[in-house]
């Protein structure tokens, strides 16, 4: 799969370029303790297939040929029996499909060798490390007054050119996001079936972290959200620590990554057998919302019409059951909208959760196509200190479902997690 990812990214750089990635490195968590599991640079596992930290491709684009290096940490016995195994140089040209392998810690010297003679950089401009390195390099061979050939001139964000293709799924990607949901849906259900017998939010935090792992997860795609009751209205809340009350509605943000591909569900369930009609009122305006989001979203949309749909039935129902104070007029002429719905409906999702940093070229907004995939997650975080209806104050709720637009239409990758009230309770009788 990598192999032809690399194919076509190098077809769109430009002739007599030099094309840089790096895996990244294990970072420290605290004295000599990393963060783990390592996770490569979703860029650098795209064009390589390869997982180890301290590694940098290095494509070199001439008129006739194109030459790949992988730069890595070479074999050693004494090492490896303290922190595991390496896949080494010797291997390593024939399971990543390079012409050489090269030991890291000769890169700073042999980048410059590999650049000279070429015109264009392609690396990623927010790496600091990285453009720092590459700047010093090129001064040092501008200074030394052996060489002639010409230095590279013009640099280019590697990432919009990375963005742009993986942006657009392949059908082994799709299958790949597809067994990442899958994990997702057994978790979910997990979680409806057994969220009785919990008293704590980190209880249902041990079980998506037990089921992620037990089937087959590389990890979560991002920080899991437990949210009982009003921690809901914290849209990134962490904590997973609090008390569970009886009443309480549970909003569940979990995602299993499957060989570094990404989902990305919410669910918002009670945590006992069924809601309550405040709840059923709010959770049935969210699913409205939706559900005829998916439908909507098709070819041609961009996210943002999708949000501006969504946000409109959103409204709808929020006057409908008169849940806000105000007229249809005022809300829309203030925005009140934002202070119960603040965030977008959706975001592309692939290799990472938030998947594509590019929404916009040139201030035009990228529009669906066929192999895009993005997340449609509504939600409503009615805040006590509003000037709303009591009877709702401290109710959150989101839905969110992993969307693929395949034959110009929309088809929900994430549709056999229940999200119905009724499926809902059956599950939990
Ligand atoms: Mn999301």
């Amino acid at each position: 799969m990598f192999i032809k990812n690399r194919e076509k990214l190098i077809e769109s750089l430009s002739t007599n370029s030099v094309c840089i990635v790096c895996s990244g490195d294990l970072k420290i968590r605290s004295n000599d303790t990393e963060y783990m599991p390592f996770r490569p640079n979703s860029d650098f596992l795209y064009l390589t297939g390869f997982d180890e930290p301290e590694s940098i491709l290095v494509i070199q684009k001439g008129v006739n040929e194109t030459k790949t290096t992988l730069f890595l940490r070479p074999k050693d016995k004494k090492i490896e029996i303290w922190t595991g195994y390496r896949l080494g140089l010797e291997a390593a040209p024939q399971k990543c499909s390079v012409d050489q392998a090269e030991d890291i810690e000769t890169f700073q010297t042999k980048i410059k060798e590999l650049m000279v003679g070429f015109h264009h950089l392609y690396f990623d401009m927010m790496n600091v490390e990285l453009h720092s390195i590459l700047l010093n390099s090129l001064k040092s061979i501008t200074n030394s007054r052996g060489n002639k050939k010409p230095i590279p001139f013009q640099f280019n964000n590697l990432s919009k050119f990375t963005y742009k293709q993986r942006l657009i799924k392949t059908e082994s990607e799709i299958d790949l996001i597809k067994s990442a949901c899958k994990i997702t849906k057994e978790t979910h259900i997990k979680l409806m079936r057994e969220s009785h017998r919990c008293n704590n939010e980190r209880e249902l935090l041990a079980i998506i972290n037990h089921t992620f792992t037990d089937l087959g997860a590389t990890y979560s795609s991002y920080h899991s959200i437990v949210a009982s009751g009003k921690n809901a209205l914290c849209l990134h809340y962490i904590e997973n620590n609090k008390t569970l009350n009886d009443q309480d509605l549970i909003l569940v943000d979990a995602g299993a990554e499957f060989d570094y591909y990404s989902s990305d569900v919410t669910r918002t369930f009670p945590k006992g057998k069924t809601f309550s009609a405040e709840q059923k009122i709010i959770y049935d305006i969210v699913l409205k919302a939706q559900k005829d989001a998916i439908l909507y979203a098709s070819k041609g949309k961009t996210l943002t019409d999708i949000h501006d749909f969504t946000s409109n039935i959103l409204l709808e129902g929020l006057l409908e059951y008169k849940i806000l104070k105000n007229s249809k007029e005022e809300i829309l002429e203030k925005n009140l909208l934002k202070q119960v719905y603040p965030h977008g409906t959706s975001h592309f999702l692939g290799m990472d959760v938030h998947d594509q940093n590019t929404r916009f070229e040139n201030e035009i907004e990228t529009t669906l196509d066929n192999g895009m995939i993005f997340t449609v997650e509504p939600g409503l975080y009615l805040y006590p200190d509003l000037d709303i209806n009591e009877k709702f104050k401290g109710i959150g709720i989101r839905i969110e479902d992993d969307i693929l637009i395949k034959d110009n239409k929309s088809f929900n990758l994430t549709s056999d997690i229940p999200k119905e009230i009724l499926e809902i309770e059956s599950i939990k009788k």
